[in-house]
């Protein structure tokens, strides 16, 4: 029955805070198209950092300090086995994905109160723009399900040898043939963008890369950089595009990573390339991803360091948008409140919190980045945390399982 959604939106009211400690930025984007950028595999390790004397991202390295970039320099991936459909489905509707399977499969008939719906009813037009095949990641059904208004899937592209390799149609074509679907499109739109080159395995043809490969043990990483490059020339090159097409001025863009590229295997690589140790707590803290707002002409951009998740994109989107909350059940908080609950758990309940990082039963001091030393029979600082967060895991799990939001009511 549907006794345990009551629950569920107790537990929530609690964690949030009841005043409204948000910074002032309620609406600041009102009635702008949105633009949100789902960038494949790009983590913050490649940022600022240079491979022979060359930045790997010059343009995102400018963009993240522009003055109408809101940057969250310390913002996780929360995906599990789902990948990019996990980061899509955590984005839409401030759930956690599951432990295992990817909930785009397993779950596309629950009910969800998704944020393309939610956009819908505010008079916004959302779409999608991928091209790969339509039923990747049961993304079809799913689309139709979160309240998505049209899918630009690999049908509506034009994909040859010459602007193919790897995954499919490669990132700057698909922004160019985007173009004219974007442009038609009734405002103000939300669309949703989701790339394809800088996928694993990383492959580039040796003429369209701007950089050089690293040279540590692992090719994989090696090749990361240079697709990691050509995605930063391809963003670059779609804003420049939509400036061009006089879509640029009244659109808010979101950039964000959607999970990990680097997995654990490439640890040695990895350490040779940052030269350090690869411990648990730098493994956790590699799960940083992009998270930049870019709002033309907002002119008060900066970086925080507050740390945050895809949980939280949401609440925190809609207030940007000036998208009143009424009876929301989101595990996420909007990113500006200043009284926020003060973790971020990832799906392998590894989690971070202002002071601490847990993961694989070591709790590190993030001052030191060393494990903490307990006295024997204390208890861990970690241990408090540990238990709300598999809480807040389990609810989330509950409702996917249970079908929950069915018994709830949204607009009441
Ligand atoms: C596939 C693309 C990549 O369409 O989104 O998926 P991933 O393997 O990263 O989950
Ligand atoms: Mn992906």
């Amino acid at each position: 029955d549907g006794s345990e959604i009551q629950e569920i939106k107790d537990y929530i009211s609690e964690e949030k805070d009841e005043e409204n400690t948000a910074e002032d930025l309620f609406g600041i984007a009102e009635d702008r198209n949105v633009v949100f950028i789902s960038v494949e595999s790009m983590q913050n390790f490649v940022l600022d950092k240079e491979v022979n004397g060359k930045e790997i991202t010059p343009f995102l390295n400018d963009f993240k300090e522009d003055e109408d970039t809101i940057w969250f320099e310390n913002f996780y991936h929360q995906t599990a086995q789902g990948k990019t459909s996990d980061s899509e489905f955590i984005v839409e509707n401030s759930l956690y994905p599951l432990d295992r399977g990817a909930v785009y499969f397993t779950h596309a008939q629950n009910e969800y109160h998704a944020l393309p719906e939610i956009l819908n009813q505010e008079g916004y037009t959302p779409s999608v723009f991928h091209a790969n095949n339509r039923s990747f990641w049961n993304r079809d059904m799913m689309y139709e399900n979160l309240g998505y208004d049209h899918f630009y899937s690999q049908r509506e592209y034009e994909v040859t040898d010459e602007n193919s390799f790897g995954w499919g149609l490669e990132d700057k074509a698909f922004y160019e043939q985007s173009l004219p679907y974007l442009k038609n499109q009734e405002k103000p739109f939300y669309s949703k963008f989701i790339t394809l080159t800088h996928h694993f395995p990383f492959e580039l043809p040796e003429k369209k890369a701007s950089i050089d490969k690293l040279e540590t043990s692992s090719n994989t990483l090696n090749q990361y950089v240079q697709t990691a490059r050509y995605t930063d020339e391809s963003l670059e090159g779609f804003l420049t595009r939509l400036k061009e097409e006089g879509l640029y001025e009244n659109t808010m863009f979101v950039f964000m990573g959607d999970h990990y590229g680097i997995s654990e295997f490439h640890n040695s690589a990895m350490s040779e390339f940052l030269n350090k140790e690869i411990t648990g707590y730098e493994h956790v803290q590699l799960q940083r991803v992009p998270m930049m707002i870019h709002i033309p002409g907002y002119g008060e951009g900066k970086k925080y360091e507050k740390i945050t998740g895809q949980i939280d994109m949401k609440p925190t989107l809609l207030h940007l948008l000036g998208i009143e909350e009424k009876n929301e059940l989101n595990f996420g908080e909007n990113m500006f409140d200043q009284n926020r609950k003060g973790f971020v758990a990832l799906r392998d309940g590894s989690f971070i919190t202002e002071d601490y990082i847990y993961t694989d039963s070591v709790c590190y001091q993030k001052d030191s980045e060393e494990p903490v030393e307990v006295e024997n029979g204390e208890e861990s600082p970690c241990a408090p945390w540990k238990e709300k967060v598999s809480k807040e895991l389990g609810y989330s799990d509950d409702i996917i399982y249970g079908d929950l939001f069915r018994f709830y009511d949204f607009k009441e």
